[in-house]
């Protein structure tokens, strides 16, 4: 099956992951050969790209922007809505193969797709919406307005976790913005990336979009370090740990680029006395569970009220012995396999840290053996009551593991929410009004994101995504996250006889 759809897009044997679009260069960085985490086989090798690959995309890219960004919005948002339908065509063989290299289960996989769709819609409209504002002037005849334009080059850095739908936010919304993007792709997952480029790549040809606007660079930290230093790529876009963008953004800042980081989360949901408590565990365990607790939205922590502790933890417990660990192209299966055993391994480290620190485990971990679970990346969701300053708990650790701790006042709740370095999501489960405002008040959650009755993962792709303090503070996606794609530009025009000067200074010849 993972056969016919590398078949469908051609890849076999030893890929280029280099392209301009229609072209693919030779590489001659070091191979990335991708297995997958489901059943440890091989699925392709990809040729990465070397410092001059690297530099001849550039060129190409600067050379396309010269182009694109004549083009007209609603024109490039046309090209993005082919390749929404494209994408609608290509679902379910996108779908299985994001869940057969990544091991997200088909469904989460299916749902990746989605979004990507989802953000084509979305850019799609944008075309049409890029507004700018009108001011008055406070020079008679005189006119003020703003205007965005293009940016240049957006360098996208993606992860893993999300191969595919976090390079589709950035470069659908890029592209409409009129923008041209290199984009390296996880060094993990290079297969599903070298298919969206085939995607993209036959929209663009029946389009006569110009070479360089799709670039595909595989490649290490280092090709990542070739964006983050160059200054042809006005912005950067980059996904992944806290440690990769303090190093991303310090060498983008340090050239005065702009850079938009979505780093780690450490979100929590605070259960209330007042909750409805069946309704909460679904958002609980899917936010933890779901993707191997690999998403930067994952619920890590549980902040329980003492007085239904006892019963939620309960409810817990026993819908963790219902999951179902295994493959997840059985769409029976909850949950599947970790990205690899490096993964493995910080996730068995961080469990012996949860007990050296005094964490008490309510439901086991461990790592799977026997038939089923050969890759060796298979390990059981767990559950611990921790204390929230513990070290362990201040860190993401990207994987099925989550932390109950317990409190009185909801006031004591929102401090233990946000005290923890990282800030993206967060929730809480109460039916009470006061608390569920309290909660989203200027004294309540500090994350990027804070919903009420609803868990901290599976945001949609209209809002504004991304989080604050070590999350990084860009917003991707929705609302108004396209301006980071753009310049801004206010322009003043005279249209009277004479030139006055603005504060009424007097500046006579
Ligand atoms: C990520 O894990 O990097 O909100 C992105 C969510 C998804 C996106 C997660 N829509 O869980």
């Amino acid at each position: 099956m993972i056969k016919d759809i590398l078949q469908q897009f051609n890849i076999s044997g030893t890929h280029s992951g280099v392209s301009t679009g229609a072209h693919w260069l030779p590489g001659t960085g070091p191979v990335l050969s991708s297995s997958s985490p489901v059943d440890g086989q091989h699925i392709a090798d990809v040729q990465s790209a070397g410092r001059a690959e690297f530099d001849a995309v550039a060129a190409a890219a600067g050379q396309a922007f010269k182009e694109w960004r004549q083009w007209p919005a609603p024109k490039r948002g046309e090209v993005v809505r082919q390749i929404g339908e494209a994408l609608r065509r290509h679902k379910t063989a996108l779908g299985k193969l994001v869940s057969y290299e990544m091991g997200k289960s088909l469904q989460e996989g299916y749902g990746e797709v989605q979004e990507m769709i989802d953000i084509c819609d979305f850019a799609v409209g944008l075309s049409r919406q890029l507004y700018g504002l009108t001011m008055h002037s406070e020079r008679p005849g005189h006119r003020m307005y703003e205007q965005w334009h293009p940016l240049g080059i957006t360098g996208i850095i993606s992860a893993f976790n999300f191969p595919v739908a976090v390079w589709s936010w950035n470069a659908m919304l890029a592209w409409v913005c009129g923008d041209v993007c290199i984009w390296k792709p996880s060094e993990k997952t290079p297969v599903t990336a070298l298919v969206c480029q085939y995607i993209v790549q036959q929209v663009f040809a029946a389009n006569h979009v110009p070479e360089g606007v799709c670039c595909l660079l595989a490649g290490g930290r280092e090709a990542g370090e070739w964006i983050a230093q160059d200054t042809r790529i006005p912005l950067v876009s980059a996904t992944g740990s806290s440690r990769m963008g303090k190093a991303v953004g310090s060498a983008v800042g340090a050239r005065l680029g702009r850079s938009l980081l979505e780093l780690g989360g450490n979100n929590a949901i605070i259960i209330s006395a007042e909750a409805d408590l069946d309704m909460a565990l679904i958002g609980c365990v899917f936010g933890a569970v779901g993707t191997a607790g690999q998403r930067c939205t994952s619920t890590r922590r549980l902040i329980i009220a003492e007085n239904v502790f006892e019963a939620f933890t309960q409810k817990l417990v026993n819908a963790y012995q219902q999951l179902r660990i295994g493959n997840p192209l059985d769409e029976r299966n909850h949950v599947g396999p970790l990205i690899d055993k490096d993964a493995v391994q910080m996730y068995l480290q961080a469990l012996d840290q949860v007990k050296a620190q005094g964490g008490r485990f309510l439901v086991e971990g461990g790592v799977l053996d026997g038939p089923g679970f050969e890759s060796g990346c298979y390990v059981r969701p767990c559950i611990a009551e921790v204390q929230n300053h513990y070290d362990i708990v201040q860190h993401e650790t990207f994987a099925p593991i989550l932390y109950v701790i317990r409190y009185k006042t909801l006031e004591e709740a929102i401090a233990l929410q946000n005290d923890v370095p990282q800030g993206l999501s967060s929730a809480i489960m109460t039916l009470n009004l006061r608390e569920a405002e309290a909660f989203l008040s200027a004294a309540g959650s500090d994350c990027g994101i804070a919903n009420v009755n609803i868990g901290t993962s599976g945001a949609e792709i209209g809002g504004a995504f991304g989080g604050e303090k070590d999350t990084g503070g860009g917003r991707e996606s929705g609302s108004d996250a396209w301006k980071n794609y753009m310049r801004r530009q206010t322009n003043t025009i005279n249209y009277s006889t004479s030139l006055p000067l603005a504060q009424g200074i007097e500046f006579g010849l």
